[in-house]
């Protein structure tokens, strides 16, 4: 889940702290890439177009910027169906470009947070590929699922379930001979979090930019990652109820979505990725932060260590005028 449009968020937090983090009085600026700065004429928005533009973030009084998902993709959904969580999209820039401007605005004192998306990849990925030929290692990397038989020798998708973007969240790959679960576009297959190796991938990934240096992470859609678990249901996925709300089938409305969303699983990893990030507040300590979230429609979550336990503190954002809640 994204939003499309640019907006500031300002951080705070209502638990007494003994010692202020930064981001408790931080003014955090999102920028969408694509649209932002275009540096070099080609009409697309860039990584060095933001660079441009730090001394005026920093007088505009930003303390960090968000970037939404500067990565190689081939933007099905807007960058959130990445094909390589290392590699910047060419139409951004280089890696190099990236160094420099993480460089730059920490000379200024503007901190960088970039956009983690762990539900899903894009399709292009190569762990995607390596699952789809069942090469070993990789086979269980992503929500593979047999269709059901109906009377013919049609295999119906494994449950009811529909994607957030409408219509069946299975997609059926010729290659495998199985479906795929894909909770948003068809092109973004949802990552298996039921295998350890999915875990461990993903840490990697974490590190990587980590070690280069930014301050943090915007997390997505974190609250779809885990699916109910098929072994407590006879090796398949169960049908999701009707919700009453819709009649069109199609419509992500039309279930209630207690098999797809909000498991408690997703805890613990939230807890290692704190741990993983902790282990990185020799300089400073880093953001992890999400939205939307279970408990409503429009509260994003920051999780941070307090004592030994994980704290969620609600984000207040402001709103445009004429606007709902909007996330
Ligand atoms: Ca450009
Ligand atoms: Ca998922």
């Amino acid at each position: 889940m994204h939003s499309a449009f640019l907006y500031m968020a300002l951080v705070w937090c209502g638990i007494a702290a003994a010692q202020a983090e930064w981001w408790q009085s931080a003014l955090i600026y999102q920028i969408y890439p694509r649209s932002f700065k275009d540096s070099n004429g080609d009409g697309i928005g860039d990584l060095n177009g933001i660079r441009e533009k730090l001394d005026y973030l920093k007088d505009t009084g930003v303390d960090a910027v968000w970037l939404s998902p500067i990565f190689l993709s081939p933007m099905y959904d807007f960058g959130y169906d990445i094909t390589d969580y290392r590699q910047i999209a060419p139409e951004y820039g280089t890696a190099e470009d990236f160094e420099n401007l993480l460089k730059e605005a920490k000379d200024i004192g503007i901190k960088v947070i970039l956009d983690f998306v762990p539900n899903h990849t894009g399709n292009e990925s190569e762990w995607f590929m390596r699952s789809k030929r069942r090469e070993p290692g990789y086979e269980n990397y992503y929500v593979w699922a047999d269709g059901r038989p109906d009377k013919t020798t049609y295999m119906l998708p494994p449950s009811n379930w529909v994607s957030v973007f409408r219509k069946s969240a299975w997609q059926w790959s010729p290659e495998r001979q199985q479906f795929y679960l894909h909770q948003f576009v068809q092109g973004q297959p949802d990552l298996n979090y039921r295998e350890p190796r999915v875990h461990e991938e993903m840490k990697d990934v974490l590190r990587f930019w980590l070690q280069k240096g930014v301050s943090g992470f915007r997390v997505d859609a974190v609250n779809y990652m885990y699916e109910i678990d098929p072994r407590d249901f006879n090796r398949q996925y169960p049908d999701e109820p009707l919700s009453g709300m819709t009649l069109d089938p199609d419509d992500y409305g039309y279930l209630n979505h207690i098999y797809t969303k909000n498991r408690d699983e997703t805890y613990q990893v939230i807890y290692n990725w704190r741990e993983l990030l902790d282990e990185y507040t020799a300089t400073e300590p880093k953001l992890l932060i999400q939205k939307p979230t279970p408990i409503g429609p429009c509260s994003p979550l920051l999780w941070q260590r307090q004592q030994e336990w994980l704290c969620a503190f609600q984000l207040q954002l402001p709103q445009r005028r004429g606007q709902g809640d909007h996330c």
